[in-house]
């Protein structure tokens, strides 16, 4: 009976890849760079997602609100959880932010949007200065909803803090953290206040991530271009992917503490911000599933190098940690 209780769950496990990396023999990280690609794929992923999500449901491994949850991701995507985090949260959680740019331990690029633009642009990994936003991240709520979608363990990877529209053109996460297997990737977009049409809202296409894969090398981009090529190629074939499909797009008009999860391959941006004196403030994480490989086609990297930090490395501060290592400073002294 124990034995059974200390199994961890399908959603806590981490993923094994069908053929193991050595990642010491990969110069240039890029698809053809790894054996084909035999998976596991995510559960909700495979033809049999809707027979296996209810066998799951009838085994009492979910409950009935997230078998739904797991049917509509399989069907379209994406996901939204209304006011999954309390308002008085995200105050106190963006007051942490603002602390912490004024005091000089956060900083947010300048990207005015019209001439004395108040408001600083995104910013990337805040999790490693805000310690408020990297407990949001860690929240157990959240944790156990992303690793249901991916069917594996999940862990915060990278984030993208901001007050104000990205107005990001359209495109696949895939192509700016591709996972090997493939799949193993779900975000998760904060609203911290209401965001209105005028706001430049999130703008995703539901369905699209059952669309192919859209890498680098689909497009006869050689390896390791980097982000050349990402706006004269890449960005061009996402939008004649959303014509020859017809997709409609949807905007995420969230409510404060409404949650946006996608698909690591749901097409989405920021749609045009239309008053420009408007703010947008949300945290996004990307999450990636334990044991997978995660890397920028484009650039050819692993993805963690990427943002000057090593994702791989962070750890969060643990009080049981740091006194453990200071007793054990203090017992080989004397
Ligand atoms: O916040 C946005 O407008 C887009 C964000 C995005 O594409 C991402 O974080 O992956
Ligand atoms: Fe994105």
């Amino acid at each position: 009976m124990t034995n059974i209780l200390r199994q961890p769950r399908f959603w806590q496990r981490p993923v094994q890849p069908a053929r193991p990396v050595d990642l010491s023999s990969i110069p240039i990280f890029r698809r053809s760079a790894f054996a084909p690609d035999q998976g596991p794929g995510p559960w909700l992923d495979q033809p049999d997602a809707q027979a296996r999500i209810e066998e799951r449901l009838a085994a009492g491994e979910i409950t009935a609100a997230e078998a739904q949850m797991c049917r509509k991701w399989s069907r379209d995507g994406y996901v939204i959880l209304e006011r999954f985090y309390s308002a008085a949260l995200l105050d106190r959680t963006w007051k942490a932010y603002e602390d912490a740019i004024a005091a000089g331990n956060a900083a947010p690029p300048a990207e005015p949007v019209y001439e004395g633009d108040p408001l600083p642009g995104r910013l990337h990994n805040v999790h490693f200065f805000v310690r408020a936003m990297d407990r949001m991240l860690h929240e157990p709520r959240m944790n156990r909803v992303v690793g249901l979608l991916l069917g594996a363990k999940a862990m915060p990877f990278q984030t993208i803090v901001g007050h104000k529209a990205s107005q990001q053109p359209a495109h696949s996460d895939a192509i700016h953290m591709t996972t090997y297997p493939c799949g193993y990737l779900a975000a998760n977009w904060v609203a911290f206040e209401d965001i209105d049409a005028l706001a430049g809202p999130l703008v995703f296409y539901p369905g699209s991530h059952k669309l192919p894969y859209v890498l680098s090398e689909d497009l006869g981009i050689p390896a390791g271009t980097g982000y050349e090529r990402y706006v004269s190629d890449y960005e061009p074939a996402i939008q004649r992917a959303i014509a020859e499909h017809g997709l409609q797009p949807e905007h995420f008009l969230a409510k404060k503490g409404d949650v946006l999860l996608w698909h690591a391959n749901l097409l989405h941006g920021g749609s045009r911000l239309q008053d420009p004196k408007r703010s947008r403030k949300a945290l996004v994480c990307h999450f990636i599933a334990d044991g997978v490989v995660c890397y920028q086609d484009l650039v050819g990297t692993l993805a963690h190098v990427h943002s000057g930090e090593n994702l791989y490395r962070y750890r969060r501060f643990s009080a049981r940690r740091f006194l453990k290592r200071a007793l054990a400073a203090v017992r080989a002294r004397s």
